[in-house]
């Protein structure tokens, strides 16, 4: 297993789980030395436990450099760099580094999210170096598609589309995921596997995105989107999301850039699904920044802000591409006088956090902007300036 990150441990403790011999590689020795600790460093649950018990019973193992295996699977990062264009450094290392080990019939699997055709690109880099394996070699692409706070069931559970580069390679690919997957393995190509993947987070981002607009639609019009929307769902045919500050997170955020780069006039709403929800967390601060000005022409002070969440999404502790902690700090550079709230993150990390139940006690404005359960059914005074952009108050 290359990468020992939230996709790739979870899913190499699962395989060790199964009886399976596994190694898994990962560029950072700290990594390395925590899990042949049988510890972990990432937030799961249950990942603590499954991983302990594999390396005590000597199924996983962490190491620097692969050796050579039967099976490889590559789930290292794909972000983006500069202009939205995807950053394939990592997935090309991780190649070039089992290139050497590669023996004849090994299979070999990408799960990290990639742009179409990086599964062909990582085949013409293998058989470069290795043109005896052409022919003797399997290739596959098989994108995960779990939630982060419920990896350990959903990589067992759902169903995974896997698509090699010759139908051969996508049996053996089958062949080996039915060794702990339960959910149906449904067979395509390479190319089409790694749209699916592409499209499945293009999709809610586009869905949301019509959630947000609905939502600054409905501020102008004085209308409640939350009330609006639930009416909207009860016809049978229509779901619509609900919008927030934002969106947010490593993959939504992230993927549809893929599609954009690589096909650009043909991609205008995917385009604007994510302007419209980047501009929604813009919108947010806007809309925040008037209610302070406001508060100081009628008070004649500054008001303290309680900006309510940090977090990219309700109850994890995840910032990555986080439009709340985006809000909250673009207020800070501002010089807005703000109490910072995130019950999912300790005191201890290095972020001067406020308790939620001081903070709205102590601020003059109270801004939702992550729905946490702490914050549900919270009492606050209703006198105060109350700005809810995630609905927490209709939960
Ligand atoms: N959000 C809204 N309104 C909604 C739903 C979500 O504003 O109605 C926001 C969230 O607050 C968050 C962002 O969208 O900021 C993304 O959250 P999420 O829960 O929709 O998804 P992620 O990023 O945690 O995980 C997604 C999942 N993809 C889909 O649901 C299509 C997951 O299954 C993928 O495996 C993951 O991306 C990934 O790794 O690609």
């Amino acid at each position: 297993m290359m990468g020992l990150g939230y996709i790739g441990l979870p899913t190499a403790a699962l395989i060790a789980s199964r009886g399976l011999k596994v190694t898994g590689v990962d560029i950072r020795q700290s990594v390395v030395d925590t899990i042949n600790k049988g510890e972990i460093h990432i937030v799961e649950p249950d990942l603590d436990g499954l991983v302990h018990k594999v390396v005590k019973d000597e199924l996983l193992q962490a190491a620097i450099k692969p050796n050579s295996s039967d099976v490889y699977l590559i789930a290292v990062p794909t972000p983006f760099k500069g202009d939205y264009e995807p950053d394939l450094s990592y997935v090309t290392s991780a190649v070039k580094s089992i290139i050497p080990t590669l023996k004849k019939g090994a299979l070999v699997i990408l799960e990290s999210t990639s742009p179409v055709g990086t599964t062909r690109k990582m085949e013409k880099l293998i058989f470069e170096q290795r043109p005896e394996l052409k022919g003797n070699l399997y290739l596959a692409y098989c994108p995960e598609r779990v939630l982060p706070g419920n990896i350990l069931h959903e990589l067992k559970h759902n169903d995974r589309a896997i698509g090699g580069i010759d139908d051969e390679s996508t049996q053996k690919a089958i062949d080996f995921y039915k060794h702990f997957v339960v959910g149906t393995l449904h067979p395509t190509n390479a190319k089409t596997a790694e749209m699916v993947k592409l499209v499945e987070n293009a999709s809610r981002d586009n869905q949301i995105a019509f959630a947000n607009e609905l939502s600054i639609i409905c501020d102008k019009a004085n209308i409640n989107v939350w009330d609006m929307i639930a009416l909207a769902n009860k016809h049978p045919r229509v779901n619509i999301l609900n919008p927030g500050t934002g969106v947010g997170g490593h993959c939504i955020a992230v993927d549809p850039w893929f599609i954009v780069s690589e096909f650009p006039d043909e991609s205008p709403l995917i385009k604007k699904s994510r302007e419209a929800n980047n501009y929604k967390t813009e919108w947010v601060i806007e809309k925040i920044k008037n209610n302070a000005l406001t508060f100081k022409s009628d008070h004649k002070r500054d008001p303290i802000i309680a900006c309510m969440g940090l977090a990219f999404k309700p109850n994890i502790d995840d910032l990555r591409e986080s439009p709340a902690l985006y809000v909250t700090e673009t207020l800070e550079n501002k010089n807005f006088t703000v109490l910072a709230v995130e019950p999912n993150l300790k005191d201890s990390d290095d972020r001067n956090l406020t308790d939620y139940k001081e903070a709205v006690n102590k601020a003059d404005i109270i801004v939702y902007l992550v729905a946490h359960k702490e914050f549900i059914n919270l009492k606050t005074n209703p006198n105060k300036s109350i700005l809810d952009f995630c609905g927490v108050l209709k939960k």
